[in-house]
């Protein structure tokens, strides 16, 4: 049997080992073994590697806000995960902890049918970048706030606009992101009610990467009729890109994506 894992922190809310292990089950006869996955409460983002090695874990998942130490802890980055700059899904390959970003081709799959031109991201860690690399990269007009400048340096010198003060936000966007995590411990908005209220107004879509529970952030979309998407179906194929490197692509993207669709 071969563990596999997600680590977070918090971590009790997530789904991965629900679709995974689906998966796993599902396809054990084309992918040779068993698996099982779990879920890990990391404590400090220094211990991951130790605890991926401790654990015997043959892949793993990482979510907030582990994405960087995970890119910063990999043996080998592969793929978008090196310009990026954090990792979301590791895989042992010849005794070294591989280091991939299922995150960006995830998300764009769920946005690429709407056409959007503009968007403002409100976060800037791990997830927050791989949005950043995805959007940019197929000419969508990408702007990012975070409280904090500091996290904001390297994302300038990349060419993005971006702001650490509401005020300052003079544009309007077609898709606002919450790629923090308020509303996932706490019922806080990523950014003051009034500023995105207005930011709102004239948005597209109002996108929350956080799965499962109803947030503040799309509450008050909802509130204004802007339409909503959680992180549902992002989950859904970052975890199928996810699988596909767990299993060595020993199964079509299309039927790992319909078997875990039928548990989510
Ligand atoms: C959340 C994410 O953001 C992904 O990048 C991980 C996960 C899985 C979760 O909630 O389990 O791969």
């Amino acid at each position: 049997m071969r563990q596999f894992c997600v680590f977070g922190n918090p971590i009790a809310h997530s789904k991965s080992p629900l679709i995974h292990n689906f998966a796993f089950m599902s396809f054990a006869n084309e992918i040779g073994f068993d698996g099982a996955y779990g879920r890990y409460l990391l404590s400090k983002g220094e211990a991951l590697k130790e605890k991926f090695f401790d654990l015997k874990l043959f892949g793993a998942n990482v979510t907030v806000p582990f994405k960087e130490y995970a890119y910063a802890q990999s043996d080998t980055q592969k793929g978008i995960a090196k310009a990026i700059g954090a990792v979301n899904t590791l895989v042992l390959e010849n005794g070294s902890m591989v280091g991939y970003n299922t995150d960006a081709e995830g998300f764009y799959q769920t946005i690429s049918p709407y056409g959007f031109q503009s968007a403002l991201i409100l976060g800037a860690g791990g997830s927050a970048r791989a949005l950043a690399h995805i959007l940019k990269a197929q000419g969508i007009q990408t702007t990012i706030y975070n409280r904090t400048q500091e996290r904001l340096k390297d994302l300038i010198q990349a060419g993005f606009t971006c702001y650490a003060m509401p005020e300052a936000i003079d544009q309007s966007f077609d898709l606002i992101i919450n790629a923090t995590p308020a509303g996932l411990k706490d019922n806080s908005l990523p950014l003051g009610a009034d500023r995105l209220h207005q930011l709102f107004l004239s948005a597209k879509m109002a996108y929350d990467l956080i799965y499962g529970i109803p947030t503040p952030f799309l509450g008050l979309a909802k509130d204004l009729g802007v339409p909503i998407k959680d992180g549902k179906e992002m989950l859904l194929y970052q975890g199928a890109l996810a699988f596909g490197l767990f299993c060595g692509q020993c199964v079509p993207l299309e039927a790992i994506i319909s078997k875990m669709r039928l548990v989510l």
